[in-house]
């Protein structure tokens, strides 16, 4: 009896003992290393356009340039079109974790990001990679306060905003009263110049157009064909008018929480994405341009120099709005504008037109 008892306890030692040095054995850590590295981190990527527009398509580019530099270990959900956060939700889902990344058009948010806005200002960008890149390299720089609550991964712009209407505009005349819709700094201007700008996101122009509360736009003409607006705009009017800047934000938390090696793709990827995002939009502009002359036989109108010059000395006035403001938030506005023309006078250089 007693010799069966003992045996019993001793199986029950050698198991115990067996599973403490199987424990031992097997290195904790290298293990939790192990799993990380074969479990599928998956990151939701939230967007605000219809899945046929620029910053949709730098989205898909993004995702897949992280699978494939992932080797799968990352999978990229995305939602265009606003099905997960809408326009004006955008920053707001990213900061409380509604989405892991999510787009921001930085125009639409006044006031919230006032050093990267300076992107926003009439200073003569030419094309959009151009100002992507000016963009991502003062961004690089000044690491402003406005952007410390997230994880920048990206930057980019559209290009230069021109207007499209219902009506022709051969003249800054022809704008006197004309309800267009714009965002960011292109309100002011557009107000100065006599029209009567609508502030509202790019989302929401299709239904305006449509419903007549707006007799046209102000952006880059890539949205002709894009969302189809040169079936209802056939004009177009040439006025170089500023490019909006776009920051693609990351949760902090859910950064913080991403291996170390995951993070080093997305960190390599985000000048390259930039650069990516302004060659596409230059060269879909052209062919947004001849698809909209072939299928709507759309009508282009550059103004006069006269005109010109008072859209110029507009501006003018428009750069000084904003020191004054950017002041107001504490920064050094002269400083943030010398780097933004030094970076854009580089780049000028490299991509002429
Ligand atoms: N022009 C800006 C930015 C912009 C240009 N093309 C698109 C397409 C989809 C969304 C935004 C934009 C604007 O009007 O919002």
């Amino acid at each position: 009896m007693f010799k069966r008892y003992l045996a019993v306890l001793l199986a029950f030692a050698a198991l115990a003992l067996a599973a403490c040095s199987d424990q031992k054995a097997g290195e904790p850590g290298a293990e939790t290393a192990e799993k990380q590295a074969e479990e599928v981190i998956t990151i939701s990527y939230a967007n605000f356009p219809p899945a046929s527009t620029f910053p949709c398509i730098q989205m898909e580019r993004w995702a897949d340039e992280v699978e494939k530099r992932t080797d799968g270990r990352v999978k990229v959900e995305t939602y265009p079109g606003g099905t997960l956060l809408s326009a004006k939700n955008m920053y707001r889902g990213v900061l409380e974790g509604q989405a892991d990344i999510g787009c921001l058009s930085l125009p639409y948010y006044p006031g919230v990001f006032p050093a990267l806005l300076s992107v926003n200002l009439p200073v003569g960008f030419t094309n959009a990679t151009t100002a992507s890149l000016t963009l991502w390299d003062l961004y690089s720089k000044l690491q402003p306060d406005e952007m410390k609550n997230v994880k920048v991964v990206t930057t980019f712009t559209s290009a230069p905003s021109n207007i499209m209407s219902k009506e022709p505009v051969r003249s800054l005349e022809d704008l006197q009263g004309m309800e267009l819709r714009a965002s960011g700094a292109l309100l002011k201007m557009l107000e100065l110049m006599g029209a009567k700008p609508v502030g509202m996101p790019m989302s929401q122009t299709p239904e305006a157009l449509q419903k007549g509360v707006v007799k046209g736009l102000v952006s880059s003409l890539e949205v002709l064909k894009d969302f189809n607006f040169a079936e209802l705009c056939r004009y177009e009017t040439i006025t170089n008018l500023p490019v909006y800047p776009f920051a693609v934000v990351m949760n902090e938390d859910r950064w913080n929480s991403l291996p170390d090696d995951v993070k080093k793709v997305i960190d390599d990827l985000g000048r390259e994405q930039a650069e990516w995002t302004g060659n596409y939009m230059d060269a879909h502009i052209d062919e947004a341009l001849e698809w909209s002359k072939k299928n709507h036989q759309i009508e282009i109108y550059t103004l006069s120099k006269e005109d010109r010059d008072r859209i110029a000395e507009i501006g003018e006035g428009i750069v000084d709005d904003w020191k004054a403001e950017a002041e107001k938030s504490g920064l050094d506005a002269d400083a943030i504008l010398r780097d933004l023309m030094a970076f854009k006078g580089k780049y000028e250089e490299r991509f002429p037109e």
